[in-house]
């Protein structure tokens, strides 16, 4: 039995003692502890929204707004893409958000977000911050232009992407972001090999960090501290700037809704999802895996990938396999490369 009365004033605290990356760490110091576990958290992104039980978009909002509030002391606008965080949070006449809070049109949003920070330049309230946000078929397809434009001009804008693989809001309909083998309603339903065609698609992140624009960074729900200190990072840097984050949709992955938060961890871990900060176009880090899973983990819990494994498609788990391990090399996600699974 432990001598309470004689143990040490002040013990390091172990991972399994502060809980997962995703809850709040009361255990640690205030310092120490997630914009989310504060009282003094803003609640930007209130109750009452509409999105779906575990939804990751919600979550993923919620957290990077509050800790962009935090930065700028509250000084914040955010513009927003049309899509599912649009829809779910503001049913006219009603809002969810707690900060001056724009919809802009589907493709636009970086561009109507561009004009923001031009007009609080001309009104002299450098104090006042904008970000700009979107799901990822508003950001990299409809809204890639207006996008390339704002990391071009380097304009004074956090541009968050919500990623959860498709368009979700008008019924899951194929995005570039849709990875590959994934069922979505505009992939084939039939045939050899049904779902997103292999050698589509393409990486936003990987196109930010190319424009050389100050910060790009990719992030998850299931790290909530990671996620906020790439915010925080990111409204502590003039100019354009881009955070990727990964978020479950459970409506549109056929996932139940409590797994939500594994999904992500399982994203990274299996090296589907890396997570890497850029800056001035040079990766400057990743975080590297805790505990490497093989895909077929994270992808067997999602109905979108169901026909892989009824249909024991070993050949397109290999090469998703072999995706993640590409990724893995890439951005030297393991301690030591190419350790067994
Ligand atoms: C120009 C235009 N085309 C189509 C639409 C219809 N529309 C609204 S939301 C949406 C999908 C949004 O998908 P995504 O950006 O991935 O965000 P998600 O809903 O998945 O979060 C579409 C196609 C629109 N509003 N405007
Ligand atoms: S469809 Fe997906 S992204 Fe949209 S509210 Fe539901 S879970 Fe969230």
């Amino acid at each position: 039995m432990t001598d309470i009365a004689n143990a040490p004033a002040t013990q390091k605290l172990r991972f399994y003692q502060k809980g997962t990356f995703t809850v709040g760490n009361r255990l640690v110091s205030d310092a120490e502890r997630s914009v989310q576990a504060s009282i003094d958290r803003s609640n930007a992104l209130t109750c009452g929204h509409r999105a779906c039980q575990g939804c990751g978009e919600a979550l993923g909002a919620r957290y990077a707004i509050d800790a962009a509030m935090r930065a700028t002391r509250n000084n914040l606008i955010a513009v927003n893409a049309t899509g599912c965080l649009e829809v779910f949070t503001t049913p006219y006449p009603e809002t969810s958000w707690q900060i001056p809070w724009m919809h802009s049109l589907f493709g636009n949003a970086a561009a109507v977000a561009s004009g923001v920070a031009a007009a609080m330049r001309v009104k002299k309230r450098p104090d006042v911050r904008v970000i700009a946000q979107g799901g990822d078929g508003g950001t990299t397809d409809i809204g890639f232009g207006c996008l390339s434009g704002m990391f071009e001009r380097n304009d004074d804008v956090l541009y968050i992407c919500y990623d959860n693989e498709a368009y979700m809001n008008t019924g899951v309909q194929r995005s570039s972001a849709t990875p590959p083998a994934a069922r979505t309603a505009t992939t084939p339903a039939v045939g050899k090999e049904p779902g997103n065609v292999f050698g589509t698609g393409k990486s936003l992140p990987k196109i930010a960090v190319a424009h050389g624009i100050p910060y790009v960074a990719t992030a998850t729900v299931a790290d909530l501290h990671d996620l906020e200190r790439k915010v925080l990072k990111a409204m502590g840097i003039r100019g354009a700037r881009y955070i990727h984050i990964h978020v479950p949709c459970p409506l549109g992955w056929g996932s139940a809704s409590h797994d939500t938060i594994r999904l992500a961890r399982l994203a990274v871990e299996s090296g589907l999802f890396p997570l890497f900060e850029a800056e001035h176009g040079v990766v400057t880090g990743s975080t590297k895996i805790r505990r490497p899973v093989p895909v077929a983990e994270y992808l067997k819990p999602q109905r979108r990938f169901a026909h892989l494994f009824k249909d024991h498609d070993d050949i397109r788990l290999a090469h998703m396999q072999a995706i993640a391990d590409h990724n893995i090399a890439e951005y030297h996600l393991l301690d030591q490369e190419g350790a067994a699974r």
